[in-house]
């Protein structure tokens, strides 16, 4: 057991820097970007540093301009990043947002991320003592999608941090351009039944499991046997079964949609954040689907996630209006 102060929350998976087209349309025709740190665990760890957590992020990156970057973006807020390598010779990956076409309102993601430094995250670079002090740790089906390596040492890093006393977070964050359905089922569905806290996009149960509808994604969410299921349903709002079987909704707030990537991390962040502070259930949800609907009116994965003084002050006006 490791005499260093515990963590609220730690965080495992490759981050990435964002080049976000300055216009919608096709690339080809774009001609500006603006730059940004991304990749959903780094988002998830920025999040809930910036909503008062104590975090650290577990990864690799380039000892490059990029990994660079990342690490200042995430000490920025305040995220420990004693446990992210810079590895030379291996590139920080990075990926390309089209924002608004050709689906108004919906951005696609092109990654340039093979055999980058946070993919090649192995088990054995893992450090245990580190892990023991996390009382949540936090992954995503991104990292098990990215390479054997880094699934590997996802699953060893939760199982590790399990035995310290964390309670496992994993959000399915299921992404077409990096495995099919059928490949992603089997490792999700093992990740899900070896997690305390579950979440899944609607979207994403629709793709691997075909639910119907939200209650049906959580009630299959539920079954493999997480305490906390959390389901987001995007301008629907979200749906979250609690320990005591209690089942709260929130509606989702309007947004003026500018690029909805990172939304879902953001929401993560909030929820994990709630529960890490005993906020009520409702209250919890209800500020995870504001902090999710501001990020998605805001450039960047992380840039518009507030800290808590502000999302308690904007919760307090906005919520007037449900
Ligand atoms: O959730 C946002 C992520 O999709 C984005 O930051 C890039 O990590 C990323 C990924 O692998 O898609």
């Amino acid at each position: 057991m490791s005499l260093e102060p515990r963590l609220d929350l730690i965080a495992l998976g490759e981050g990435l820097v964002e080049f976000g087209a300055n216009t919608r349309g096709p690339l080809r025709r774009v001609r500006t970007y603006d730059v940004h740190a991304a990749g959903s665990e780094l988002n998830v760890a920025i999040g809930a540093a910036r909503l008062g957590l104590k975090v650290g992020w577990i990864s690799r990156v380039g000892a490059d301009e990029f990994g660079e970057l990342l690490i200042a973006a995430a000490r920025a807020d305040g995220v420990d990043t004693s446990r992210v390598v810079r590895a030379e010779d291996e590139p920080t990956g990075i990926f390309v947002v089209q924002r608004g076409y050709p689906v108004d309102g919906q951005s696609s993601l092109m990654y340039y991320r093979a055999a980058s430094a946070g993919s090649r995250l192995t088990t054995s670079k893992l450090d245990a003592g580190y892990l023991g002090r996390a009382e949540i740790f936090h992954t995503t089906g991104i990292s098990l999608a990215v390479s054997p390596e880094l699934a590997g040492a996802a699953r060893e890093a939760a199982s590790v941090a399990a035995q310290g006393g964390a309670r496992r977070s994993f959000d399915v964050n299921y992404r077409a351009k990096l495995w099919t359905p059928d490949a992603a089922r089997p490792q999700v569905e093992a990740a899900l039944t070896e997690s305390e806290i579950a979440f899944c996009s609607l979207e994403d149960a629709r793709t691997l499991w075909a639910v119907a509808d939200a209650e049906a994604a959580l009630e299959l969410l539920a079954s493999f046997g997480p305490e906390h299921a959390v389901v987001s349903c995007g301008p629907d709002g979200a749906i979250m079964l609690g320990p005591d079987g209690a089942v709260v909704r929130s509606a989702a707030i309007p947004a003026n949609v500018l690029d909805p990537t990172g939304a879902g991390d953001a929401f993560c962040a909030a929820v994990l954040t709630g529960l890490t502070r005993a906020w009520p259930a409702d209250v919890t949800l209800q500020r995870a689907c504001l902090v999710g609907s501001i990020v998605c009116g805001v450039a960047g994965d992380n840039d518009g996630i507030p800290t808590l003084d502000e999302l308690e002050r904007i919760a307090s006006n906005r919520w007037a209006y449900r």
